[in-house]
């Protein structure tokens, strides 16, 4: 990566870890930790030098539980310090309620009242070391907060639980003045065989329940929704339409499978584009959290590969995005759909009883209409010769062979690339597999 390379983050594009994340050292239930571990100091500098913007964590990953007063003291002055050094922020804290055995059955939802209590008062020193450096949003990812056996736990007893928790933690924000938004984070099962509120449509339903729904959104992560087979973007633009998406985890997941947390863009770079696509178009600032980890197979070199290409993949989804709203083609095919029906009766804006007796009256062509193809076909393919970077090719014949669109707006595009033609030797190959081959390697180059 270079300067000038247009993929390289920059602090703007607000893209935050958590230390679990970079930190995660490769254990599974199958096997011990397989890389060593990584000072807090050290992830926010190394971070910082990839490009990244702020760094997370949850209470112990950055003050181990059961830390000595004096060593917690210690720590959290190294790990401002790094901040200071790097001007790195910290976006987002969270608290584990799911790691000690403590909450094996639940924090929030424990039957015992001592654990509940010790959840509470867990995730209030948490708030209050957040807030010192200043985190704006709260996460709660209720891990633990679900069932193997119904017939152990009341699932409508759990969420009057859960509810009254969060209340009583609202409470405690606005009482200190500490200005956080909290962000519920759904997830359907792992490591419960169930988790209560599995999926953003639950959470964003519950937050209404809340004594104070305008302080709360939802963190959806990618995986969560692909284990439930869920299309994740359409659980991100509910969010967004109802106000609601206040951070975001990305990473990847194969539909069904155990939870994987790959590097963003890893399993389905075609379902990332559209997430993308969602996020740019809705002019989502907030910030874009990777809650992934590198492959068990990886060392420490692998760990910051991860986290290099879990950013670079979002710049180059961003431009495929860019490059899409810009491609006239796809552009008019859009522009074709919006403009169906502008001749015949349209919805009223809003309701009045001559409107709807006018309505009720209304021809429609039914058998016309019905008899219209939508283009999604020619869509479609526009759309995976974008991200396979076989458009701009065709453009650029287009604009050699007659009058030719440009198919991006940026800069990389306008510039004439110098042309790394390669000669093939035509030996004794018949001349149609000679231009085949020649056509291949001049799309090969223009990548
Ligand atoms: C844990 C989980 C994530 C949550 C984190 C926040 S912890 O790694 O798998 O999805 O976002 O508690
Ligand atoms: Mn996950
Ligand atoms: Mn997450």
């Amino acid at each position: 990566m270079t300067e000038s390379d247009p993929y390289r983050p920059t602090r703007d594009d607000h893209f935050t870890f958590g230390l679990w994340t970079v930190g995660n050292r490769g254990r599974d239930p199958f096997g011990v930790e397989a890389r060593p571990a990584l000072d807090a100091p050290y992830i926010v500098e190394k971070l910082s030098e990839l490009g990244a913007w702020g760094v997370n964590f949850h209470d112990d990953d950055l003050v181990p539980f059961g830390t000595a007063s004096q060593e917690r003291v210690r720590i959290i002055a190294a790990f401002k310090h790094a901040l200071a050094d790097t001007g790195m922020v910290v976006p987002m804290v969270t608290t584990n309620l799911f790691g000690h055995p403590i909450f094996r059955d639940g924090a929030f939802t424990s039957h015992d009242p001592r654990v509940r209590a010790f959840a509470l008062q867990k995730v209030m020193r948490n708030m209050d070391l957040g807030a010192e450096l200043g985190a704006g949003i709260y996460v709660f990812w209720g891990g633990r907060e679900g069932s193997e056996v119904d017939a152990g736990k009341s699932p409508i007893e759990a969420l009057k639980r859960m509810r009254e928790a969060l209340n009583f933690l609202y409470a405690y924000n606005l009482d200190q003045g500490y200005g956080y938004t909290f962000a519920l984070e759904p997830k359907p099962n792992e490591p419960r065989g169930d988790i209560y509120l599995p999926t953003v449509g639950h959470a964003l339903a519950f937050i209404a329940t809340l004594d104070h729904p305008e302080g709360y959104g939802v963190n959806p992560e990618v995986a969560h929704e692909r284990m439930s087979g869920l299309n994740f973007s359409h659980g991100v633009a509910q969010a967004l339409d109802a106000g609601k998406l206040v951070h975001i985890d990305l990473n990847d997941q194969q539909p069904g499978r155990y939870d994987q947390d790959f590097r963003f863009g890893q399993a389905d770079p075609r379902a990332a584009f559209f997430l993308v696509k969602v996020l740019e178009d809705a002019g989502y600032t907030g910030p874009k959290h990777y809650d992934a980890h590198a492959l068990r197979t990886e060392d420490e070199e692998g760990v910051w590969a991860f986290a290099a290409g879990c950013m670079r993949t979002y710049k180059i989804l961003q431009d495929k995005v860019r490059r899409f709203n810009a491609d006239p083609e796809i552009r008019a095919a859009l522009e074709r759909l919006d403009s169906r029906g502008s001749q015949g009766p349209t919805p009223p804006a809003s309701y009045t009883r001559a409107g709807a007796e006018a309505l009720k009256g209304a021809s429609v062509d039914v058998d016309a209409i019905a008899a219209q193809g939508l283009g999604y076909e020619r869509l479609d393919q526009l759309t995976t010769e974008i991200l396979l970077g076989a458009r701009r090719v065709c453009a650029r014949a287009e604009a050699r062979d007659g009058p030719g669109p440009t198919t991006g707006d940026d800069a990389r595009q306008r510039r004439p690339r110098p042309r790394r033609s390669m000669r093939v030797s035509s030996g004794r190959l018949p001349p149609l597999l000679v231009a085949l081959i020649a056509r291949s390697v001049e799309v090969a180059a223009t990548e």
